[in-house]
């Protein structure tokens, strides 16, 4: 059975292999288990809710129309992060048997109304479509958005993947030298030096306008241990909130589980996206397996 529907789940199973499966949440549509071959490739919290009462804490939360808290005209009263990864989605259904691929879709009718009226003052027509398709050795998530308005509006996108490490004191990310660096932690902008990421303290960064040729890595312990390939998302955020900020995140379980955990998030962020009337905007993350390490020049 490549696609099964179990009460809120979508489990979409590879045909060569049944312990290569991908769990979607509606609410959110939140992927929130990829394994490859049995081995779990991304961070849920053990308190992940998953009641609709707040967003699920891991896998791959989607970030629409606003990444963080924003202070732009028409986005100051939207929740952290927008709404869609507090919605609950519709299943379209599956678009291809192999490699399973299945389709879910957001439009204004599935956002909380006085949540999407914080947004421009609710009159922002628009549809996402979400691509989820599983193969072998690879997930890729895609995103189509479209304005089904009479006048432009603008957004963010990020797709804010909790990757699964075995420990994040051993754990670098690669080809980011070089690149322009908004660091959230000590508020500074700066272009980033060093030849490689590496974690001991609490990350919290945007890089911007990194090239699309750019493969990000994560390596740990001389091992790539997660691929990450990006199609029209320039921006890429690093976190880990590490020991003292996780106190205070109810669903972050267990509080050593910031030591699991390292989020890259492609995105759309640096700045807010113009649609114009009955415009698409298209963008994928691709993550994949693969062994060698490929270090890019700046
Ligand atoms: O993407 C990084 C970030 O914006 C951090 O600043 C941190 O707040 C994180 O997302 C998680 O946000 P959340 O609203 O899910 O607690």
């Amino acid at each position: 059975m490549p696609i099964e529907v179990k009460g809120n789940d979508v489990v979409l199973t590879s045909s060569s292999t049944t312990q290569t499966q991908v769990r979607v949440n509606l609410f959110g549509a939140t992927v929130y288990s990829w394994t490859i071959a049995g081995k779990q490739q991304l961070w849920t919290s053990d308190a992940a809710l998953f009641d609709g009462s707040k967003p699920i804490r891991g896998g791959i939360p989607l970030i629409f129309p606003v990444f963080g808290k924003s202070s732009a005209s028409g986005f100051e009263k939207l929740p952290q992060h927008g709404f869609a990864r507090n919605s609950t989605w519709e299943f379209l259904g599956q678009t291809h048997a192999n490699p399973p691929t299945v389709q879910f879709g957001l439009s204004p009718e599935n956002v909380n109304r006085k949540v999407y009226n914080n947004w421009d003052n609710g009159d922002n027509d628009f549809s996402v479509i979400y691509t989820i398709a599983l193969e072998d050795e690879q997930l890729v998530t895609s995103v189509e958005i479209q304005n089904t308005d009479r006048k432009e509006w603008k957004f963010n996108w990020l797709f804010h993947t909790y990757f699964l490490v075995d420990d994040i004191e051993d754990t670098l990310i690669n080809n980011l030298p070089g690149e322009k660096c908004n660091d959230r932690v000590v508020h500074e902008r700066y272009i980033e030096k060093h030849p490689i990421i590496s974690f001991d303290q609490e990350v919290d960064r945007v890089y911007s306008d990194v090239s699309t040729n750019k493969l990000l890595q994560i390596i740990e312990l001389g091992k790539v241990k997660h691929n990450i390939k990006r199609v029209n998302l320039p921006d890429v955020v690093v976190w880990n909130p590490w020991s003292e900020i996780v106190k205070e995140v109810a669903d972050f379980e267990p509080k050593q589980g910031y030591r699991r955990m390292v989020c890259v998030e492609p995105g759309y962020v640096e700045q807010l996206k113009i649609l114009k009337p009955g415009e698409v905007w298209t963008a994928s993350q691709i993550l994949h397996k693969g062994d060698d390490i490929n270090l890019q020049a700046i």
